[in-house]
């Protein structure tokens, strides 16, 4: 087993400090940051998200699979940093005004993450301006907006219009999801990409940057 692949089942196994600890001798070693990265770290997040849409692995192990993440990444930023490796995107991310469920929000925003974007989180209860002044402040390139309740959702479609009022539409893309949320909402209301968990999430999000 090569060391990348080592690093990729710690990673899956949510072992963060042994992942640190072998995150840290690689990068003495001289090992790239960029390929432990793209390697282990989005590769074994990738098999976890594979797992959790094959309902073979389950939220508990998610996070403790991000966690290990979030770790290693605290030791690999610095090192990716100086050797000029950026996001390859920026996305915002928010559960809509009225609602307070972030489960499924931290987890999507842990899966996309795991791809390499840059994630802006906004919380919880979010009203559409400050999405707007998200977006142009971090000059975001997808807005992902989550929804767990028949109420809120209809906040996504106030949130696009608000986008559209601040002629920002062409610039970004909106990804919406939760519970309550099918395609064909997402058709309704104009969004541009609908996908029904975070697994699935992060793969599109990955994909507009392809
Ligand atoms: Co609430 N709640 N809740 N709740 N809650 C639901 C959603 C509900 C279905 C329960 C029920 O009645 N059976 C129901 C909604 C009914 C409806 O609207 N049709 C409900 C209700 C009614 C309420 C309150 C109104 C209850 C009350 O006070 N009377 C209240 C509302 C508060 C508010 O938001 N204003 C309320 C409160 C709460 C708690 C605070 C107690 C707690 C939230 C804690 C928290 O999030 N920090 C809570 C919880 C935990 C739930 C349930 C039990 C679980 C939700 C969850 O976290 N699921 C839920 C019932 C259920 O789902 N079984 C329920 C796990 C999570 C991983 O899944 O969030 O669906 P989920 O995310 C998935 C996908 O949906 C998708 O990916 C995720 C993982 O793959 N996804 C996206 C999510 N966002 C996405 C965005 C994307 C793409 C995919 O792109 C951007």
């Amino acid at each position: 087993m090569s060391r990348f692949e080592e690093m990729s089942l710690l990673l899956q196994r949510g072992k963060a400090k042994d992942l640190t600890a072998m995150v840290t001798e690689e990068l003495a070693n001289g090992t790239s940051p960029k390929e432990i990265l793209n390697n282990a770290l989005i590769a074994g997040m990738s098999v976890v998200g594979d797992k959790f849409k094959r309902n073979e692995v389950f939220v508990p192990e998610v996070l403790i699979a991000a966690r290990a993440m979030n770790m290693a990444l605290t030791v690999l930023k610095p090192a990716l940093a100086d050797s000029g490796v950026e996001p390859i995107g920026t996305a915002i991310i928010c559960t809509v005004k009225g609602d307070l469920h972030d489960i499924g929000k931290n987890l999507v925003k842990m899966m996309i993450e795991g791809t390499g974007i840059k994630v802006v989180d906004l919380g919880v209860d979010c009203p559409a301006e400050k999405i707007v002044e998200a977006i142009k402040e971090y000059n975001a390139d997808i807005v992902c907006l989550s929804a767990l309740l028949t109420t809120t959702m209809m906040y996504q479609k106030d949130v696009i219009e608000a986008i559209k009022e601040a002629g920002l539409r062409d610039k970004v893309k909106i990804m919406i999801g939760g519970a309550p949320v099918t395609q064909q909402f997402a058709d309704e209301i104009g969004a541009d990409i609908y996908t029904p968990d975070a697994a699935s999430a992060a793969e599109r999000a990955r994909a507009l940057f392809n």
